[in-house]
């Protein structure tokens, strides 16, 4: 008898697996029931975010990152999340070159993702992607990302665990870590440690960084992707910080995950009922707004009451 596509996906059919992806990418039908096949199932994988300026080593240090985690037995799925940006369409090639060590690894899955559509579609996607890596078993699911935009740093609520990276000769090394992504590092990374001015970078990040919160101190780890030089005690950053972070968190991410899910779909289904009203009421709203009358979030209050 012939699987269904789920069941391939949920034996750890890796082509399976690809064309879900697609589907998730695509927005296609299928892609909400193989979503709903593996619900359920997500919940304990280990997610951790990988941001920082472009250039600063992310997918070098992702690369080695994976051989340290697969070298204690865990296996390792890789989301790079491309900007769609033309100008850095370049470095997916190169993600895809630099992560090709660990192609032949059946215990390692690396795939990019496409920004597409609004500014939502990213995050959703991404979560999407996530859950069902985490549902079909991968232990450490690694999220690698541009460190600049809302979108992006929507991309890290998905993390459980987030590192940003940065690299001495990236200008202003606070400034390259944009606002924002400041606060919600859990580890922070001074990627090409090889340079003589990394110790200058890790210096200003320390005296950029505020105290300790819920009992967790930001630790900077300095690393040289390219070697490996300090691998090894990144993972342990990561690993350390999972430990802190304890099962209820971990749950209670996982549940942040779903809502945020949530709020998209709705979104999106609320757009679609409006767009396609006919309700005298929805049309008179959209011009009190053209026209000034009432300002768009009070009108988007009453359009949902309009349309229940
Ligand atoms: N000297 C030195 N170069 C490094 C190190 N890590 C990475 N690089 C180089 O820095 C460049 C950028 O590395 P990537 O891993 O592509 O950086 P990235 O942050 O993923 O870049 P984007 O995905 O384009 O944002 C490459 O030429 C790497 O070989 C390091 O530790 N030392
Ligand atoms: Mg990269």
């Amino acid at each position: 008898m012939d699987r269904t596509p789920s069941e391939g996906l949920l034996a750890g059919d890796r082509r399976a697996l690809g064309r879900a992806i697609s589907a998730i990418e695509d927005a296609r039908p299928e892609a909400a029931g193989i979503l709903q096949d593996v619900a359920g199932k997500a919940g304990t994988a280990h997610i951790v975010g990988i941001t920082g300026a472009p250039g600063s080593g992310k997918s070098t240090l992702t690369s080695a990152l994976i051989g340290a985690l697969r070298a204690t037995g865990r296996t390792v799925a890789v989301v790079a999340v491309d900007p769609s940006s033309p100008l850095l369409g370049g470095a997916i090639l190169g993600d895809r070159i630099r992560m090709v060590e660990h192609a032949l690894d059946e215990g390692v899955f690396v795939r990019s993702v496409a920004a597409r559509g609004h500014l939502g579609g990213l995050s959703r996607t991404t979560a999407q992607v996530v859950d069902l890596l985490d549902s079909v078993g991968f232990d450490v699911v690694l999220v690698e990302t541009v460190g600049s935009g809302q979108s992006e740093t929507e991309v890290m609520h998905l993390a459980h665990t987030v590192v940003v990276v940065t690299a001495p000769g990236l200008g202003d090394e606070v400034q390259a870590i944009k606002a924002g992504v400041l606060e919600i590092a859990d580890v922070f990374v001074v990627n090409k440690a090889d340079s003589p001015f990394a110790a200058k970078t890790t210096r200003t990040l320390h005296d950029a960084l505020g105290d300790a919160s819920d009992g967790w101190t930001q630790p900077i780890i300095e690393t040289i992707a390219l070697d490996g030089t300090g691998i090894t005690e990144l993972m342990q950053a990561i690993d350390a910080h999972a430990a802190h972070l304890g099962d209820d968190v971990r749950r209670a991410a996982t549940a942040d995950r779903a809502l945020r899910q949530l709020a998209a779909a709705a979104a999106d289904a609320l757009e679609a009922d409006l767009l396609a009203s006919d309700s005298e009421g929805v049309a008179d709203l959209a011009l009190e707004v053209s026209s000034g009358r009432i300002p768009l979030d009070e009108a988007a209050r009453r359009a949902r009451h309009l349309l229940e």
